[in-house]
């Protein structure tokens, strides 16, 4: 059901409450001190000017906090081999921006001028930050054999054959540029050490509070129950806040030692130096085609950058790109080669999307120069190769299992709803005016939803009705939601329900706001405590009715009997009749995982002069199941495309050859504007996941995925007359008018124009 979001008043009329907004007079200030290199020993540190100045408490560097255990991450892809990492560098620092120390003080300012003084002499080394240099160079980091942390490849079929035995093979190799995923709040983080109950209270921005305190209560020897972490409100997160960070632990530790609140919040060029990254890959795949069309194989080299320390999910995107191939296409024969490599850089970590786009774009680049190679439309060579209804559910070779959905149906209604026979016959007569126009598709299936999540369903004296979520926000609008999904099953109005989430003090043990799995996993807990709810309160309505409970249904209008009171039981009156709350819990978990499903077609046209790209119009069509509040999802998918066509024509970070970061401010990364953004088209389809009991797909990360390899094949399109088939996102008017130029130096003109 549409309906506007619950939580938008308070956030548009600066009701928020963001991490930074908890007040707390009393809290110190902490600032770190940053490398300004990439790779270099640090031959001395000496802090005792910085730690005598006035207002300063404390100074910490590595030696204080050497013992602690490491931040850990998740082995998705099987062994790895991990750099060490310490709170504050210890001997050697890693990256420019690669934090050595940290001031507390009583105010920011004071903390900023004391770490100024902080007197360091750094002996550079050779740093290596270019994901391809590093795969060759000695190893960067102590402890590792190589820069590569992760190898691993499977098959299956027989490639050879599939090659050796083609019409035509096709090539293609891709750069992503890597992206800053820049939050509206950058990192945030507040720590008060509670010296009468010896808890930690941790506030900071997270998706994942109970991983925070976990990963606090490990580090810091604490037992879980004295460490509790609270998340607020996020502004944004996009996968960068997903675990706690190396300065969290500097934080925490620093409130737990000094016994008093200690507060950090990062500002936005700390943030674009030293919170993860996203994207970045380098990828090449071959896809052999016999005469008609249909794809007999597939090999794929995967290789992501991981940077100078791995953040708990630093394997997500690797995995997820490598266990998604070949997508939504049948394709026997396969080799899929996934390496994941460290060098002098920021972290590189899951940004939403996490690996799905990768598979996309390389996937949906094959066809293309598969239906170029070929001379076929490339709609009709994909609808040849999707897999059908009836071969779902299929197990693929990496051991991804796709659970459900009819991918030609989705191709052929997005065709449909652009128009598509009419598009081409547009292009042609604009193309014939001389315009360079182009259209591009991008299918995609994406893994969203899997395991478990928790919801605490409560009807308290008063009848009022509330839910505790195991899992959070940053801004999805899950208050609305979470209370959407509880009041159809309560039969209630969404208004009626209270939602809470983001406080491991109140919330159920949980996962958190990541992997666009909260409706489908999160959703279902709460329809299922609902149910629960339902189930516990059915003898107190018997009662009422004078029925058996055997005989008490629950509807619309609440319970009801075909025997004794004649008139429906609301809420109100099972309240009335508790002695305390009725509570009704649940832990969730999937049956499998859901997969859902799009597609994006991108209409561009690029200036002759100035190799200026136009997206001039999206059609996005995506199925994400069962669809709570469409305004929600369309909303999700308006601000993935957005995040897309970032990636796609702006965004770039930029390390120089020095290590040196280039994009270290707004003024030099280039987020997209309102203005920046096409016109576009929302439809959905509805195949429900048979893979948990609400039937959602994740639809959060779907944006970032199809918009991508739309607009790169329709850019690569509306170059071909010119020759051009190989071009790297971001799509800048300098790098299209360089592909433009060469093409032009390197075709004859009589080739041009296929
Ligand atoms: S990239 Mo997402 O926050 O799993």
């Amino acid at each position: 059901m549409p309906l506007c979001r619950v939580e938008d008043v308070r956030l548009v009329t600066g009701g928020g409450c963001y991490v930074a907004d908890l007040t707390e007079p009393t809290a110190l200030h902490l600032v770190f001190a940053r490398s300004p290199l990439a790779r270099a020993r640090i031959a001395e540190l000496d802090v005792r000017v910085a730690a005598a100045q006035p207002g300063v408490v404390a100074v910490l560097t590595g030696e204080d906090l050497t013992g602690l255990p490491p931040l850990e991450t998740n082995p998705v892809l099987g062994p790895m081999a991990v750099p060490a990492v310490h709170p504050l560098a210890i001997d050697e620092v890693h990256a420019v921006g690669h934090a050595f120390a940290a001031v507390v003080a009583e105010t920011e300012d004071l903390a900023q001028s004391a770490a100024e003084l902080i007197e360091v002499d750094f002996e550079p080394l050779e740093p290596v930050s270019d994901l391809l240099a590093a795969l060759d160079a000695g190893p960067l980091f102590a402890g590792m054999e190589s820069n590569v942390a992760i190898d691993r490849q499977w098959r299956s079929g027989k490639p050879e054959d599939a090659f050796a035995m083609a019409h035509s093979v096709v090539d293609v190799e891709l750069q992503h540029p890597k992206v800053a995923p820049s939050p509206l709040e950058n990192r945030a983080t507040l720590a008060r050490w509670d010296a009468a109950t010896e808890c930690l209270i941790f506030c900071t921005g997270s998706q994942t509070p109970h991983r925070a305190r976990a990963d606090l209560a490990r580090i810091l020897g604490l037992e879980s129950g004295r460490v509790h972490a609270v998340s607020p409100d996020v502004g944004g997160a996009f996968g960068m806040k997903a675990s706690i960070y190396p300065e969290d632990v500097v934080v925490a530790y620093a409130a737990r030692t000094l016994g008093r609140s200690v507060r950090w919040s990062a500002e936005r060029g700390e943030d674009l130096a030293a919170a993860s990254h996203g994207r970045g890959a380098s990828t090449r795949g071959r896809m052999a085609f016999d005469a008609s069309g249909r794809i007999l194989g597939l090999t794929a080299d995967l290789l992501f950058p991981l940077g100078c320390w791995m953040t708990y999910s630093a394997a997500v995107p690797a995995w997820n790109a490598a266990r998604i191939l070949p997508g939504p296409y049948a394709i026997e024969a396969l080799e899929v080669r996934v390496r994941a490599v460290v060098s002098n850089t920021a972290p590189v970590g899951i940004y939403r999307g996490a690996g799905r786009p990768e598979a996309a774009l390389l996937l949906e680049r094959l066809l293309d120069e598969g239906a170029f190679a070929l001379g076929q439309d490339p709609a009709d060579l994909r609808r040849r190769n999707l897999l059908k209804p009836h071969d779902l559910p299929v197990v693929r070779p990496g051991g991804a299992r796709l659970d459900g959905g009819d991918f030609p149906e989705l191709l052929d209604r997005a065709l449909a709803q652009a128009g598509y026979r009419c598009l081409l016959n547009r292009r042609q007569v604009r193309r014939a005016r001389g315009e360079l126009v182009g259209l591009g598709l991008g299918l995609y299936v994406e893994p969203c939803g899997q395991g478990w999540e928790s919801a605490a369903v409560t009807l308290d004296l008063k009848g009022g009705l509330s839910v505790a979520s195991g899992s959070s926000a940053q801004g999805q609008g899950r208050q609305t939601a979470y209370a959407q999904i509880l009041a159809r099953e309560l039969a209630v109005s969404p208004d009626a329900v209270r939602v809470v989430f983001g406080d491991t003090r109140t919330a159920p043990e949980g996962i958190g706001a990541l992997a666009s799995r909260s409706t489908a996993i999160g959703g279902s807990a709460v329809q299922q405590a609902g149910r629960r709810l339902i189930a516990r309160a059915r003898p107190l309505a018997a009662r009422l009715l004078n029925a058996a409970p055997d005989s008490v249904t629950f509807g619309s209008a609440g319970f009801t009997a075909e025997t004794g009171v004649r008139r429906p039981i609301g809420w109100d009156e099972i309240a009335a009749e508790l002695d305390e709350p009725l509570v009704a819990d649940c832990v969730y978990t999937a049956d499998a995982e859901a997969w859902g499903a799009g597609c994006c077609l991108a209409l561009v046209s690029v200036d002759r002069d100035t190799g200026c790209v136009s997206p001039e119009r999206l059609w996005y069509l995506d199925d994400a199941g069962t669809v709570v509040n469409p305004l929600l999802v369309d909303g999700q998918i308006a601000g993935g495309i957005a995040q897309g066509i970032g990636e796609a024509l702006l965004e770039r970070v930029c390390y120089d050859s020095d290590g040196q970061l280039l994009s270290g401010s707004l003024m030099d990364y280039a987020l997209p504007r309102a203005s920046d953004m096409p016109s576009f088209d929302l439809a959905r389809m509805t195949t429900p996941s048979p893979s948990n009991t609400l039937g959602a797909k994740g639809v959060g990360e779907a944006g970032t995925i199809g918009a991508p390899p739309a607009i790169l094949n329709a850019v690569i399109d509306a170059l071909s007359p010119l020759g051009v088939r190989r071009l790297d996102m971001p799509l800048t008017s300098e790098r299209v008018w360089q592909a433009m130029r060469s093409a032009e130096r390197d075709t004859p003109r009589e080739e041009r124009g296929r």
